[in-house]
């Protein structure tokens, strides 16, 4: 479809979003809220996607592409309005006419909740990837579920995280269509039976899950795909019958368990907890992908022996590793294929995305739990293993998938895909090296690279208007989905002209920033100040403490020497922590503690700021994105498997302070030693460091600052009321210090005084700028998403170009 639709004029949208105030939403408009007016746009933007929509699907079925089905607990979405406008080339359109009609568009766009169905990097990634399969034409179905409350909300009292439930739910959802005759039986629990020689699994309890459609359209317009979302609901089937059999309490539990399936999104990113109802989840979800995916096929073609033909899955993460055993299991016992035909069939199809090397983050299950919740599976299962066993013989043991009791996702994960990725080229050695060496000596070609990448379109053309602007103006339009046109900035990066303009771009988005700021944390800071921005979520291995530290150490060293031609510096933070995370929260505490005595210190003044806005989320991260100088990275090398705000800052223009960890390591590359404030442990020095049990001791013995920072909090210098809140975090910095916060401090320290002399060289500063946005090419998700079609998936495009 052509985006810029001549029939479309301004005129014909006002008459829609009349039409949809007056008959979808039954208002008149002198009467209409803002919420009224966002409903009444969205539908009138929503259907223009229709036409894409329908024109890919059927695109699709016609020419029998195969697809990519992407398997997902989490897609941190975001806001849809502002996104879809800018990708059909409405944006200034719908500007224009909601101001005709005496409406603001910002404040409509900002009045949409956030679809926040997901965590933290993976949720996002799995958002920007299906914004990028759109804007490629990859035909491709996003399969998730439709928690009815995202992540929980943040507040602070008295400076602690506090959480309150998410309810983006509360309100009509204007971009989803239920999909009532779309509904699968999902079981779980009971027994197997043997019938004419064949198992035949009889769950104790069931679910129906039932489909909700969300489009999602690319760039220009040219192709949209779909976003299948499920959400549970009773079956009544067994109930009646237990009903009828009199027990009564029985039969109310397919409910109980149908409503708490799609109820609330698990809060936590890194520490797995072997939850029975995150099994059932996990298994919800995918066999209700499954089954949709084997209806598709069979509605087209014959002969399930040919599904990888035609099929592509991919597992985000373990999460729905539960794919490769109920893949077989549909296949053996409902489609009738024998367990050796159906084993490579699955394998053909599926691929796994590892996203994380922590431990405490790796799936696995009690067999007592996997076998109670999913015996049939127990058994194939155990029949995968022992199929690998026998036909790749291990030496010196065997790594199999059940081990200890236990059921490894990841093995099982790896065994069952044809390929295995690491997210960044570090994260991938190191998945080969420490995860799975065993496997990989067996399957030597299985693990392959696929560095993350975020989409521009939403991380710069729409939270960056005025740089998209001036990049348009420098090198012409059409940079949006080919990024390594930024290229052509790089000329252009000697040019006075230029620089100016780059620097009131993100003066401007720093002005925009510092007003918000001032509305929502009462903090009035300077736009002059350098905006050092670390958002993520918040964990001991991104090391948001040796931020804070080195914070105090910047506070000290000012009230010492005022004088000194200091630069100022707003520091900003910003993340969640998981609820039971007690350490990650008290680094929260902290932040808010040390915010609260500097920023009430007269003798600092504008030389330093320090403000944590509460709950931090997609729309949060558009506006500060834009608005930082620079981009805090410094994560324990060898922890972070790719990271992606990295990415996001880049684009936008900040340079990165970092440790060579996750994709860091490209960005370091890509950018240039000189623009890139390097620091830290390599990834194998930190594993030496860690063999000398007294590493922190030392390390803080030779630092004088570090000693004086750590005495000001041991003291309860932020802590006036309760000297000894923090005796325990102090405790753990000389003790233990798991993630070398000591031992990176110096090197940290040295790395922020070369932020600050090359800050105050204005001319090198934009350069260094500059050049982040211009070489950030690589990072496009649409380079990530060529390089799965093209190595993993087996798919092309349906977009002729
Ligand atoms: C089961 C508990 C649980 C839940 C989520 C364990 C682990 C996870 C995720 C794998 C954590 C995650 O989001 N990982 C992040 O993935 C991003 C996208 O690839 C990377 O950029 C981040 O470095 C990685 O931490």
């Amino acid at each position: 479809m052509p985006v810029n639709d001549q029939s479309l004029t301004p005129n014909v949208l006002k008459t829609d979003v009349m039409r949809h105030l007056t008959f979808t939403l039954g208002k008149d408009a002198p009467h209409a809220s803002l919420y009224d007016w966002r409903m009444a746009l969205s539908y009138a933007i929503r259907d223009r996607i229709m036409e894409p929509w329908f024109a890919s699907t059927r695109r699709t079925w016609e020419e029998d592409r195969k697809r990519v089905y992407y398997l997902s607990m989490e897609f941190l979405i975001g806001r849809i309005l502002e996104d879809a406008t800018i990708n059909l080339g409405l944006h200034e359109m719908a500007e224009r006419t909601m101001a005709e009609l005496g409406q603001d568009f910002k404040a409509i766009v900002g009045d949409e909740p956030d679809a926040a169905l997901g965590n933290g990097g993976l949720g996002r990634l799995a958002a920007c990837f299906m914004e990028s399969m759109a804007t490629l034409g990859c035909p491709a179905y996003g399969y998730g579920i439709r928690y009815e409350h995202g992540l929980f909300r943040q507040r602070f009292e008295g400076g602690q995280q506090v959480e309150t439930p998410e309810d983006w739910l509360s309100q009509r959802n204007p971009w989803e269509f239920d999909r009532p005759e779309a509904t699968y039986i999902v079981g779980f629990k009971g027994h197997v039976e043997t019938r004419d020689g064949r198992e035949v699994w009889v769950p104790a309890e069931t679910v129906k899950a039932s489909a909700h459609d969300t489009p999602v359209v690319g760039w220009q317009g040219r192709w949209a795909n779909t976003l299948r979302l499920w959400g549970a609901e009773p079956t009544t089937l067994f109930d009646l019958e237990r009903f009828n059999r009199g027990d009564y309490t029985a039969a109310a539990e397919p409910e109980t368990l149908a409503r708490t399936l799609s109820r609330v999104l698990y809060p936590d990113d890194t520490t797995y907890q072997g939850k029975e109802l995150r099994l059932k989840q996990e298994f919800f979800l995918t066999s209700a992908a499954l089954q949709d995916i084997l209806r598709r096929f069979k509605s087209g073609h014959g002969d399930l022996r040919a599904l990888s033909r035609h099929v592509a899955i991919q597992m985000n993460d373990t999460h729905p590793a539960i794919a490769g055993p109920e893949l077989i299991r549909l296949l053996v016992d409902e489609h009738g294929l024998s367990f050796d035909e159906a084993l490579p069939v699955a394998q053909e199809c599926l691929g796994y995305t590892n996203h994380t090397l922590l431990p405490e983050a790796l799936e696995r299950w009690a067999t007592f739990t996997f076998g109670n919740v999913l015996p049939r599976h127990m058994q194939i299962v155990e029949r995968i293993d022992g199929w690998h066993r026998r036909t790749f013989p291990a030496r010196p043991h065997y790594v199999g998938i059940v081990k200890h009791h236990e059921v490894r996702m990841g093995e099982l994960a790896f065994i069952m895909s044809h390929k295995v990725n690491g997210v960044s080229a570090l994260h991938t050695d190191l998945v080969k090296a420490n995860l799975f060496p065993e496997l990989d000596r067996l399957h030597p070609e299985k693990i392959v690279n696929q560095t993350n990448g975020v989409t521009p379109r939403r991380w710069l053309k729409m939270a960056n208007a005025p740089l998209a602007r001036l990049i348009g103006e420098t090198i012409g339009e059409g940079w949006e989905d080919d990024l390594d046109r930024l290229k052509g900035l790089e000329p252009h990066v000697k040019d006075q002209g230029f620089l100016g303009a780059f620097d009131a771009a993100k003066r401007q988005n720093k002005v925009t920033l510092s007003n918000w700021l001032g509305a929502e944390c009462g903090v009035k800071v300077s736009p002059d100040a350098l905006f050092d921005v670390q958002v993520k979520r918040i964990h001991e291995y991104k090391r948001q403490l040796l931020n804070i530290l080195e914070t105090v150490a910047r506070w000290q060293a000012i009230r010492a020497n005022p004088d000194a031609g200091w630069v100022p510096r707003v520091k900003i933070f910003g993340g969640k922590s998981a609820p039971g995370y007690a350490v990650a929260k008290e680094i929260i505490h902290l932040i808010n503690d040390v915010a609260a005595v500097i920023n009430a210190d007269p003798l600092v003044g504008d030389l330093l700021k320090v403000i944590y806005p509460a709950n931090y989320n997609v729309s949060m991260a558009e506006r500060l994105v834009p608005a930082a100088d620079l981009s805090e990275q410094i994560s324990t090398a060898g922890k972070e498997a790719s990271g992606t705000g990295n990415m996001k800052f880049m684009m936008n223009g900040a340079p990165t302070i970092g440790t060579l960890d996750g994709a860091n390591v490209e960005i370091l590359q890509e950018v240039g030693r000189e623009n890139f404030f390097l620091f830290g442990l390599t990834a194998e020095e930190v594993m030496k460091r860690r063999e000398d049990p007294d590493h922190a001791r030392k390390a803080i013995e030779a630092s004088q600052i570090m000693q004086n920072v750590l005495q000001a909090i041991a003291e309860g210098q932020f802590s006036p009321g309760q000297a000894d809140r923090y005796h325990g975090l102090v405790h753990r910095v000389w003790h233990h210090d798991y993630f070398l916060v000591a031992s990176d401090f110096d090197a940290y320290l040295a790395a922020q005084a070369e932020v600050d002399a090359a800050y105050k060289d204005r001319a090198r500063w934009l350069t260094m700028a500059a050049l982040n946005t211009a070489r950030s090419g690589f990072f496009s998700s649409d380079r990530t998403i060529r390089g799965y079609m093209k190595e993993i998936w087996g798919v092309e495009s349906a977009l002729q170009d």
